[in-house]
């Protein structure tokens, strides 16, 4: 589908398997004894060409990234009706909180910051914090711009913003790549309130139930957990059956709603068909992280941020020529075809018509990595949006023991850089570890033996969530292969969780040879206390360390 030349040669995997390899004989040999030695390396050998994206103006690319909808906020809001659940679900400002939204105290009035300010050094009962305990609230703080990441705009053309009286909400990227600093308000496990960090990911939003709380979730159906006939109704993801067009909104709220199957802090971008959230990532030194995606399956910025704003924040495009001969691509005729046909039927079952509803081009690149869908958004606000995400800066690392951190690195450098570099502050290796390397138990059923090359068969391992993502959408889109993207070691000491799947739930887990030899990413330190200090090592990167 994507006519973007292969960026894994053969002959750079030769040279990365023997890398890797060389790695795994001295972690399974027990490496951690005498790693005071450093005789490792700064970072693998790669002759992989890195992934060069264009750039534009930082302070328009500021505005996009906040508060451009091209116009999905006619799907949020008359298709999945967002804003009429949180009315009609009385959504407070502390209720917003606990489903991980923050709030832009700059966004405010000086009287409504002050009022807001007293009541947050109470107790946040009713009686002592009524703005915060009043869905009113919630509502002035939606027509002020000051929920981050849910956009209202001006729908009616009054020149006033109000969601009451005709005006429409959308859904930028800032909702889930921006927090703020907290400095009014932070709740444990949740949302904030203060100045806007943007490109920190956002670990407490829990977009699943943000998304039940619209009066038609079902709207967001190609992205929820299906039960396919072309794949003879089985599902692939957390949920134990899958959803189909009859499922009721009930029955999709209780998938999204429950964080067993929709994890918070996670958001299932794909619409394949599988249940398979993936934890929220940073988005700041855009220049340092291609290729995108966890399974690397975008080579440029500015077209994984097309692919969001066409299939993903308003979905109802897939219903077109374009979107269906993309899912058809994707997931072979009969899987495409399922999911299209049954899009329909739902928007047709919720009385939602007029869509697609985004303001995009017909591209002449339809079909390509440039527009998978056909369409494209305005080219100009994606480059400028590149540069804005470009510069913005990784917090600084967490200080530790200067001696733990020398010690860590020199193991690092001995155990971990056949595929991480020492240096942060250079760009990831922009090779793709294949899913054997980083998931050893990988041991895949094909659900789809023939896709049109350079798309590699439909495969699953059974009974493991971690290569779901990689089912459908993986980096053969581009001819590379199955397997996992590197990721930024930045911004760690904040993350609730580890691995792209959530499964992992602290750094001394990570390392630990307890998750046996077949679990992903099976790089283990045996040495309890080489796994703190590796720990507090991590925790201290930022794009200075060296
Ligand atoms: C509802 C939540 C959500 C929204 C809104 C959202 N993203 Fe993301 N984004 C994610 C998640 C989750 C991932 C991780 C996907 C994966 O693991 O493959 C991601 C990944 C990315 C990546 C890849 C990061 C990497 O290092 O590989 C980029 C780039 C990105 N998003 C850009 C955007 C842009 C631009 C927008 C707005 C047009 C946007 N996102 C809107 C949740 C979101
Ligand atoms: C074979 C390549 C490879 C080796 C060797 C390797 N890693 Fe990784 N590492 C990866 C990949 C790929 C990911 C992303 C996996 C994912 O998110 O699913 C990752 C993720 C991580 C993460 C989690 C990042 C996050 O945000 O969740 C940490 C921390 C990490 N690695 C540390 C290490 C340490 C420490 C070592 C050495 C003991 C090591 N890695 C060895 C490839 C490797
Ligand atoms: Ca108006
Ligand atoms: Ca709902
Ligand atoms: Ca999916
Ligand atoms: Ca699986």
């Amino acid at each position: 589908m994507f006519n973007i030349p292969a960026r894994v040669n053969s002959s750079s995997l030769r040279s990365f398997g023997c890398a890797v390899s060389c790695v795994l004989v001295a972690a399974l040999a027990g490496c951690s004894s005498g790693s005071e030695n450093d005789t490792g390396s700064d970072g693998p050998l790669s002759s992989e060409a890195p992934i060069i994206h264009q750039t534009g103006s930082v302070a328009s690319g500021k505005q996009v990234f906040r508060f451009e909808t091209f116009g999905n906020e006619k799907f949020w809001t008359d298709a999945v009706r967002l804003q009429q659940g949180f009315i009609a679900a009385g959504v407070t400002p502390i209720k917003a909180l606990q489903l991980g939204l923050s709030v832009d105290i700059e966004a405010l009035d000086a009287p409504t910051q002050a009022a807001l300010a007293a009541e947050l050094k109470t107790d946040l009962s009713p009686a002592n914090a009524p703005l915060l305990n009043d869905p009113a609230t919630t509502v002035k703080l939606i027509n002020a711009n000051a929920v981050i990441g849910i956009v209202a705009k001006d729908s009616n053309g009054d020149g006033v913003i109000d969601i009451t009286k005709g005006d429409k909400t959308g859904a930028t990227c800032a909702l889930c790549h921006t927090i703020t600093d907290g400095s009014a308000f932070s709740l444990a496990n949740g949302g904030s309130i203060g100045k806007r960090l943007d490109g920190r990911a956002t670990h407490n939003l829990n977009f699943g139930a943000l998304l039940a709380t619209g009066l038609n979730s079902r709207a967001y159906y190609p992205m929820l957990q299906l039960a396919l006939q072309a794949n003879g109704g089985k599902t692939l993801g957390r949920a134990p059956t899958g959803l189909t067009p009859s499922s009721t909104e009930a029955e999709v709220d209780a998938y999204l709603n429950n964080p067993a199957f929709y994890p918070v802090g996670t958001f299932d971008d794909t619409p394949d068909g599988n249940g398979d959230p993936m934890h929220n990532p940073a988005l700041f030194r855009t220049d340092l992280a291609a290729p995108w995606g966890t399974e690397g399956g975008i080579g440029r910025l500015d077209n994984f941020s097309n692919l969001v704003y066409t299939a993903l924040l308003d979905p109802t495009n897939l219903t077109t020529a374009g979107g269906r001969a993309f899912l058809v691509k994707l997931g072979g005729a009969a899987a495409g075809n399922e999911i299209v046909d049954g899009y329909i039927q739902v928007l047709a079952a919720t009385g939602v018509a007029g869509y697609p509803f985004l303001t995009a081009s017909l591209s002449p690149l339809a079909g390509t990595e440039d527009a998978p869908l056909g369409i494209r958004v305005d080219d100009t606000k994606l480059i400028d949006m590149n540069a804005y995400l470009n510069s913005l800066q990784a917090p600084a690392g967490v200080p530790g023991d200067p001696d733990a951190i020398a010690r860590s690195r020199a193991l690092f450098r001995n155990n971990c850089t056949a595929c991480h570099n020492v240096d942060q502050g250079k760009p990831v290796p922009a090779f793709i570890v294949p899913m054997k390397t980083i998931f050893p138990g990988d041991n895949p059923v094909t659900l789809l033996a023939v896709r049109t090359p350079p798309l590699n068969p439909i495969l699953d391992t059974p009974g493991n969530i971690f290569d779901d993502k990689m089912a459908v959408v993986n980096a053969s889109m581009r001819g590379g292969i199955r397997g996992t993207a590197m990721p930024l070691l930045l911004d760690l000491a904040r993350k609730p969780n580890f691995l792209h799947d959530n499964s992992v739930p602290n750094l001394d887990s990570l390392l630990n040879p307890s998750r046996g030899p077949l679990a992903p990413h099976p790089f283990y330190l045996t040495d309890a206390a080489q796994r703190a200090e590796m720990a507090t090592y991590l925790r201290s990167l930022d794009t200075k360390s060296r």
